[in-house]
C-alpha cells in the first residue's frame, strides 16, 4: 500500500553527519541514492540531515529528529525511509518500531536495503536470486522476525518470563539457520562448476577478458557490440547482475571470451561484495580486465577510484586491469584532448559503444 496518487512509493532519505559538514553539500551528495530510488520506481519527496558527532546507539537517528521524521511522514504522506548509510539491523528496527506510531505502513530501509530491492527487481538467474537471498537474511537480522521479534517477545513475557513469542522465534530460527545451509550448499557447488569450467579453459588456452566497472557505464553495451548479442541495457543503475560470457573474434582471428557482470557503486556494503562473489568470480580470474569508465560523467575520476579500490578488496592483480574510457561519442574534443594528455599510456583506451570508435584498436592489443 502506497500513499501516492501516481502509485509511486515516496522516499524520505536521512543521514546522519559529521558535525563539521556542510548540510547542503551533503544533501547534493545525495544524487546516486535518488537515481536507485528512481531505478526502483519511488519518488524521493523530501532530504534531510542531522548533524551527530556519531548516529544514535539504538535508533540511528536521535529521539528529537524521530519526532521530527514523524511530523514529516504526517506532512508528506510518505511510505519509506531511507538511512543513507550502513546500519546496524536492530537499530533499523527500533526505528522502525517507533515510527509506526503514527504510520503502521511505514518502512524503514538503510543503503543496503535499497541496493537489495533494487537486486530483486532485476534479479534473473537463479545464481543471482540465491545471492540475493543470502545477503537479505544475513542483513534482516532482528528484522526477519517482523512482529514478533525478540523485542516484543520479551515485552509481552515480563521480567524474567519466557515471551509467548519464544517457541515461534526459536522455530523460525531454525528454519532461517536451515535455509542459510541450503543457500551456501548451493552457492559453493555453482562456485565449484565454475572453478572446473575456468581451469579447462585455460588448460585449452582460450583467454578471458573481463568488463568491469561502476554501474551504467556501458559494460552490456560493449559486450553486445563485441559478441553480437543483445542482453539489456538501460540507462539505469544495476541492470545486470549475473555474468555473462561470449566469444569475440580478436583481429588476429584468434577468439577469446569476454566476461560481462554486475557493476559497483560508491560505498557498497562489503556484505554484498561477499554475497556477489560466485558471480564476480569469472571476472577477477579473468586473463585481462577492462575496467570501463563512463568518461562522459561529471564524475568519472572519483568512480574510478570507487572501482580500483573494490578491485584491490577482491584481490585482482593490477598488472591486468586496463582503463577503457567509454562513451567517446558524448565528450567534447578539448576534454578528449586534456584527458589523452593526462591518462595516455599503455594502460589506457578511449572508445565508444555506441559507434564503435576505437574498439578495433583496443582489442588488438589484447
Ligand atoms: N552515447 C553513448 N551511450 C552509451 C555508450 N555506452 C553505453 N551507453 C548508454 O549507457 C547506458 C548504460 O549502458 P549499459 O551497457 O546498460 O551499462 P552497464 O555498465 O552494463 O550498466 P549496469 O549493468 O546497470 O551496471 C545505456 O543507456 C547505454 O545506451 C556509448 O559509448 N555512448
Ligand atoms: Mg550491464
Amino acid at each position: 500500500m502506497t500513499h501516492s496518487n501516481n502509485n509511486k512509493p515516496r522516499f524520505l532519505i536521512i543521514k546522519v553527519i559529521n558535525p563539521h559538514d556542510h548540510r547542503d553539500e551533503q544533501l547534493n551528495s545525495f544524487g546516486e541514492e535518488e537515481s536507485l530510488i528512481k531505478t526502483l520506481g519511488g519518488r524521493v519527496v523530501f532530504k534531510t540531515v542531522q548533524h551527530r558527532p556519531k548516529p544514535h546507539g539504538a535508533t540511528y537517528i536521535g529521539l528529537g529528529k524521530v519526532e521530527e521524521v514523524k511530523e514529516l511522514i504526517k506532512k508528506h504522506l510518505l511510505d519509506y525511509i531511507v538511512l543513507n548509510d550502513i546500519v546496524f539491523p536492530g537499530q533499523i528496527f527500533r526505528l522502525e518500531k517507533l515510527l509506526w506510531g503514527v504510520d503502521s505502513n511505514i518502512t524503514v530501509w538503510d543503503r543496503v536495503d535499497l541496493i537489495l530491492a533494487i537486486f530483486n527487481k532485476h534479479a534473473l538467474s537463479s545464481e543471482a536470486k540465491l545471492q540475493i537471498e543470502l545477503a537479505k537474511l544475513h542483513h534482516l537480522g532482528p528484522r526477519i522476525y517482523g512482529l514478533g521479534g525478540t523485542v516484543l517477545s520479551r515485552q509481552r513475557g515480563g521480567i524474567g518470563g519466557r515471551g509467548l513469542g519464544e517457541t515461534n522465534i526459536e522455530i523460525m530460527r531454525r528454519h532461517i539457520k536451515n535455509r542459510l545451509r541450503t543457500i551456501e550448499d548451493k552457492i559453493a557447488k555453482i562456485m565449484g562448476q565454475k572453478k572446473e569450467k575456468l581451469l579447462a579453459r585455460r588448460n585449452k588456452g582460450v583467454k578471458t577478458i573481463a568488463l568491469v566497472g561502476y554501474t551504467n557505464v556501458g559494460k552490456t553495451k560493449l559486450f553486445n557490440f563485441l559478441t553480437g548479442k543483445d542482453k539489456q541495457v538501460a540507462d539505469a543503475a544495476f541492470t545486470t547482475l549475473d555474468s555473462c560470457l561470449g566469444k569475440i573474434k580478436q583481429s588476429d582471428g584468434q577468439s577469446a571470451l569476454v566476461v560481462d557482470t554486475i557493476g559497483f557503486v560508491k560505498n557498497l556494503p562489503p556484505s554484498l561484495i561477499e554475497a556477489f562473489k560466485p558471480t564476480l568470480m569469472e571476472s577477477i580470474h579473468s586473463d585481462t580486465i577492462f575496467h570501463i569508465i563512463d568518461f562522459s560523467d561529471p564524475k568519472f575520476k572519483e568512480k574510478i577510484t570507487t572501482v580500483e579500490a573494490i578491485l584491490t578488496d577482491l584481490g585482482v592483480d593490477r598488472e591486468k586491469i586496463v582503463c577503457v574510457f567509454n562513451k567517446l561519442d558524448l565528450v567534447s574534443k578539448e576534454k578528449k584532448l586534456e584527458a589523452k594528455k593526462e591518462f595516455f599510456g599503455n594502460n589506457y583506451h578511449f572508445i565508444s559503444a555506441a559507434t564503435g570508435e576505437g574498439i578495433e584498436k583496443l582489442l588488438g592489443t589484447y
